[in-house]
């Protein structure tokens, strides 16, 4: 371990080093103290804001104490590390979880009041960390979550965006993004100004032959970047391990160039310079599902690969260790593709800078990286244009080649008959451009490749990667099934439950093993324990219902039947069948007698969800959904019967109060578009029940809870071919008369303007309903019939929900972390005493 302070001193050090606060006295101290000294504050001018500053930083400090303890023991025990590599990490509001992990819950909720402020009140302060778009980014942050709470020495490496995801608002019912600056205040990073790393952009390869008449190329004359690092502590729950989530921001290198032009009078080129380098990290792509090949992303990438693989390998070098001990020490799981770029990197390093031979640098890196898939749609698949490469990291390009040109010869040695497989499956795809298929390149620079659900990682093996299963055979390809951390979606979003499952069964334990909520079974038909879970669940809808007045001025009836869908918009997803349904809801209560109507099951659908900006389908999906809540809430024949509500800008922080109040959530995907999806599982979790499409996890939620306990319809994965098929060449297109009537009443433009909305429609009528709309509309509409019926017996209807949550202890995101250690990162048993133990 190094160290800075000699021997003798260090008595001194021990006694005045930084102390954790303990009682409620000691946080309010903090507080004060941060209240009044770093933020120049005092009690006469203390808002929300200031007391939720004081209680962020005195949190922190508490963290960070944690954090220096974790880090200076795992570099004295230098256990294998994993390294989460994820362009986003989607983590909300920090404080309340860091609270809870610490176990200071009471403490600080005492010492608030005391103070003079609410807890609840305190918390929302806090602006969100969207460095993320969806389902990938939040996954992440459950990861690392669970990473720490399970005692793995880990680390996540991302960029420092200084715009996280957009904020969403709504103006005449359409979609306006706004930037999302998020840095003015942020209490839980640490600026490492002295750890940097330089990061070069284009330039050359020049080969040179060493002394020993060895044959060497290196990379130069390049553009440099410099990477700072901010570091995040990630606390786990009743541990005291606190992980490190490590983001890089880009700033000017203070290289020569620089110096050049500022002394020549060129000030301004030299801001510019400043300028165009900061904005490597300036801002979160907003596309979640297609690729669209932006020389920035690349940029991107590339910068925050290299920066983490320099550190990764510098922490390495420390242990002196021989190169053939990397991938015992080192696991780098990629989420996705998009640090592909990871794989020659690591190369260049191995044979540029170690002088490594290839072979060897080969297996050291196969064995280091594992690489995570979340899509099988073709769109979403990255694929980098050959010269865009070449001109930015020609280095690159060329180790690329030669990965491939290893792997080919290997394929044309074992499948000599097969000589149109070689096209099939080489990095390099013949278009013009030429460009590189980077999970082509994942696959093949991986020792392991999973899915996030059963079904997707069995499309994973048939469909994309089917000839690299031949290759290399089926136990490369894997799954894990995702998962999501039971403390914030149980614990933080549902405290009252989580209160109620404790007292059953004696204690927070479940939070830790959830497959203990089995034992919430038993108490199915006790009398008191229904009442209360009823009540929660109440309590839930009506805080849905205070904030849907209070943010969209609508009021709904929390005894409705409350129908959410809150994801991404697109199409694959398909909140326009969803819409379309509440349309055909909205017709039928219209053609009704009063008497009729009389027995209608009231409902209100709700959605939320952001397009990505340059998405105008998506963005026509929001706005007939605004268009048709207009309509049908004005509407003095439809009352409480149905209203329809837009929740703007769904994040992390919303999803906290969104996700405990269903009855029932949408997850209605195209079968086999949705690798997994997760908030499915969060609903559940939260006494919920399911409307979904045989698609990702819903396959596996509906095993757990069994089938009574979830209401799925619609076409198969394995028919969707042969539907889409039939679209284009079967006999003339048919629609279902109540489809018919729904579109019709959208052109005869009931909901304003029919002229924005022909694009959906017409994707239907006209262009092949790729994402079988049409196919899927009659089971859908009949699904939501017996789900009105079935809400009726609301005696049933709980006894149904409360059993679907006590099976949904597999969906802990603690599960699929030691899934990916045992099958992945072979984490060997050193580490597996790490974790039991924490060693502390
Ligand atoms: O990853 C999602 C899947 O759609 C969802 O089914 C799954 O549950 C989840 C976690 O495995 N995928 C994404 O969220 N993808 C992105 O957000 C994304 C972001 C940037 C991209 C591409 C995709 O360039």
């Amino acid at each position: 371990v190094e160290a800075s302070v000699p021997e003798e001193q260090r008595e001194a050090w021990k006694k005045h080093s930084a102390k954790e606060f303990k009682t409620k006295d000691q946080f309010e101290a903090d507080v004060v103290r941060h209240i009044e000294t770093t933020l120049a504050r005092s009690l006469f001018n203390c808002d929300e804001a200031a007391a939720y500053a004081g209680t962020a930083l005195a949190l922190r400090d508490r963290l960070i104490i944690e954090w220096n303890r974790t880090q200076q023991q795992q570099t004295f025990a230098d256990p294998k590390r994993v390294y989460y590599l994820s362009l986003e990490f989607l983590m909300g509001r920090a404080l309340d979880n860091a609270i809870l992990n610490v176990g200071m819950k009471d403490v600080a909720k005492q010492g608030l009041e005391e103070l003079g402020f609410r807890m609840e009140d305190v918390i929302s302060q806090e602006r969100d960390a969207a460095l993320g778009n969806g389902g990938l980014g939040r996954l992440a942050a459950c990861f690392l979550d669970s990473l720490a709470t399970l005692n793995y020495p880990a680390w996540g490496y991302a960029l420092r965006y200084r715009y996280g995801i957009f904020r969403q608002e709504i103006v005449d019912g359409y979609q306006v993004e706004v930037p999302d600056y998020w840095l003015d205040f942020n209490p839980w990073e640490f600026p490492r100004h002295d750890v940097t790393v330089d990061v070069q952009f284009y330039g050359g390869v020049r080969k040179y032959t060493d002394d020993s008449g060895k044959q060497l190329s290196v990379w130069e004359n390049g553009e440099i970047v410099t990477a700072v690092a901010y570091d995040a502590p990630i606390p786990g729950y009743g541990t005291r391990t606190t992980n490190n989530l490590r983001l890089w921001s880009s700033k000017a290198s203070h290289g020569e160039f620089d110096f050049t032009k500022f002394n020549s009078g060129e000030y301004e080129a030299s801001v510019a310079d400043q300028q165009r380098a900061e904005t490597i990290s300036a801002v979160l792509y907003p596309n979640d599902s297609l690729d669209r090949g932006k020389e920035l992303r690349l940029k991107q990438q590339y910068f925050w690969c290299a920066a983490s693989l320099f550190d990764i390998v510098r922490r390495f070098k420390k242990s002196k260790k021989a190169w053939k001990e990397f991938a015992n020490q080192v696991a780098i799981q990629l989420n996705d593709t998009h640090p592909t770029l990871a794989i020659p990197e690591l190369m260049r390093i191995l044979l540029d800078q170690e002088g490594l031979e290839w072979d060897e640098a080969w297996s050291i890196t196969q064995a280091t990286f594992g690489y995570t898939n979340h899509t099988v749609m073709p769109e979403a698949l990255e694929k980098w244009s050959v010269p865009l490469v070449q001109h930015l990291l020609p280095r690159h390009l060329q180790i690329i080649y030669d990965i491939n040109f290893h792997f080919l010869q290997y394929v044309e040695r074992n499948f000599p008959k097969e000589r149109e497989m070689l096209s099939r499956v080489s990095i390099i795809e013949e278009s013009e451009p030429k460009r590189v298929r980077m999970a082509f390149l994942a696959v093949i620079g991986s020792h392991k490749v999973n899915g996030v659900a059963e079904l997707h990682s069995d499309l994973v093996r048939t469909t994309i990667f089917k000839d690299f299963v031949k290759i290399y055979g089926p136990d490369k390809f894997t799954n894990v099934t995702n998962g999501i951390t039971p403390r914030r979606w149980l614990h933080q979003a549902n405290p009252r439950l989580s209160a109620l499952i404790a007292s059953k069964l004696g204690g927070h334990e479940f939070l830790r093993d959830l497959n203990l909520l089995h034992k919430v079974e038993a108490y199915v038909d006790d009398e008191e324990f229904r009442k209360e879970f009823r009540a929660i669940k109440y309590a839930n809808k009506v805080r849905l219902a205070e904030y849907t007045k209070a943010v969209e001025g609508i009021t709904v009836n929390p005894s409705s039947l409350f129908d959410i869908q809150v994801k991404r918009i697109h199409e694959y997803k398909r909140q326009q069948l969803n819409i379309f349904g509440v349309i055909h809801r909205y017709l039928e209560l219209k053609s009704m007698s009063p008497e009729a109507r009389a027995k209608v099951q009231p409902r209100v659908s709700f959605f939320g969800g952001k397009a990505a900006p340059g998405y105008w389908m998506a963005k026509m999906v929001i706005h007939l959904i605004n268009q048709v809540g207009k309509v049908v809430n004005a509407d003095p024949d439809i009352g409480d019967l149905l209203k329809v509500v837009f929740l703007f800008d769904y994040n992390v922080s919303k999803a906290e109060i969104i996700t405990p109040a269903s009855d029932i959530s949408e997850h209605i995907s195209t079968a086999g578009t949705e690798a997994s999806g997760t908030s499915n599982m969060k609903f559940v979790l939260n006494g919920g029940l399911i409307i979904g499409t045989c698609d990702g996890a819903n396959i596996e939620i509906t095993r757990e809870v069994g089938e009574d306990n979830i209401f799925l319809f619609g076409n198969l994965a394995e028919d969707v071919e042969d539907l889409r098929h039939a679209h284009f060449y079967g006999d003339s297109f048919q629609l279902d008369p109540s489809l018919q009537r729904v579109f019709d009443t959208i052109r005869s433009g009931t909901f304003g303007d029919a002229g924005p909305f022909s694009g959906l429609v017409d994707s239907i009528v006209d262009h092949g309903d790729y994402y079988l709309v049409s196919d899927d509309f009659k089971s859908y509409v009949e699904t939501q019939g017996l789900i009105d019926e079935a809400y009726k017996d609301q005696e049933a209807w709980l006894t149904r929900t409360i059993t679907a949550v006590s099976r949904m202890g597999f969906f802990s995101s603690d599960r699929c972390i030691d899934e990916y250690a045992e099958m992945i990162c072979e984490l060997f048993p050193p580490l597996a005493v790490w974790r039991r133990e924490g060693w502390f």
